[in-house]
């Protein structure tokens, strides 16, 4: 079972998660419904999807979900085996880009997309703790289209877990220790579910 989250502080557009060993802020409402189905149509048409093949425990896998991953010139990401490089940001991708850093304060240098096409699709337990991310990375997630439920468990404390329903047009950003001491994972579901668009944010040193 997991948790509700407790907050401890609440205005109009922002939530403050109290976590141990994390920094985790939501923004339910940031960018309006109208704007979201706009920018959900234009990403899910326009963005060249792929599906990579995963390692994990030497087995192969297909990624349960498409990517793509957009950011300055020369900036690649590599995790589960996967390397890839980044597309030129377009000019959608250049707006949703800076309505985060407004409210972020930070400057980002790379955005991962991945497409939850329905609730087979998944991102399994993992941290976003990659070396070229440094220490204490913030990582800022926007998400269009269904809603998925968002699980963050603490790697010690086993017992600690966290949940959260991402909504359209949402951002949650997570910076400090999250990384470090924390997992997350977007579950499969056997509810019928449209598809889910996720970006998050990052800066590749
Ligand atoms: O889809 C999400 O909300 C999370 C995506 C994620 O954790 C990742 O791409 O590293
Ligand atoms: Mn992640």
């Amino acid at each position: 079972m997991y948790d509700e989250f407790i907050y401890f502080r609440k205005n109009n557009d922002s939530i403050h998660f109290e976590l141990p060993d994390a920094s985790v802020v939501y923004y339910p409402n940031f960018i309006s419904d109208k704007k979201a189905n706009q920018f959900y149509k234009l990403l899910i048409n326009n963005t060249p999807w792929q599906q990579d093949d995963i390692k994990v425990f030497g087995k192969v896998y297909q990624q349960p979900r498409l990517t793509a991953l957009y950011g300055e010139k020369g900036k690649s990401y590599t995790y589960s085996g996967i390397t890839m490089q980044a597309l030129p940001f377009t000019s959608v991708l250049k707006e949703i880009k800076s309505m985060v850093e407004t409210v972020s304060k930070e400057a980002f240098t790379t955005v991962l997309l991945n497409l939850y096409r329905d609730g087979n699709d998944s991102n399994g337990w993992h941290s976003d703790n990659e070396k070229e991310l440094g220490k204490n990375p913030m990582i800022a997630s926007v998400s269009f289209g269904a809603e998925r439920i968002f699980h963050l468990k603490h790697k010690e404390n086993k017992g600690l877990k966290k949940s959260i329903m991402l909504q359209h047009g949402s951002l949650l950003i997570m910076k400090g220790a999250t990384q470090e001491k924390w997992k997350h994972q977007i579950p499969k579901t056997k509810k019928t579910v449209n598809p889910r668009i996720n970006l998050t944010f990052r800066t590749i040193k």
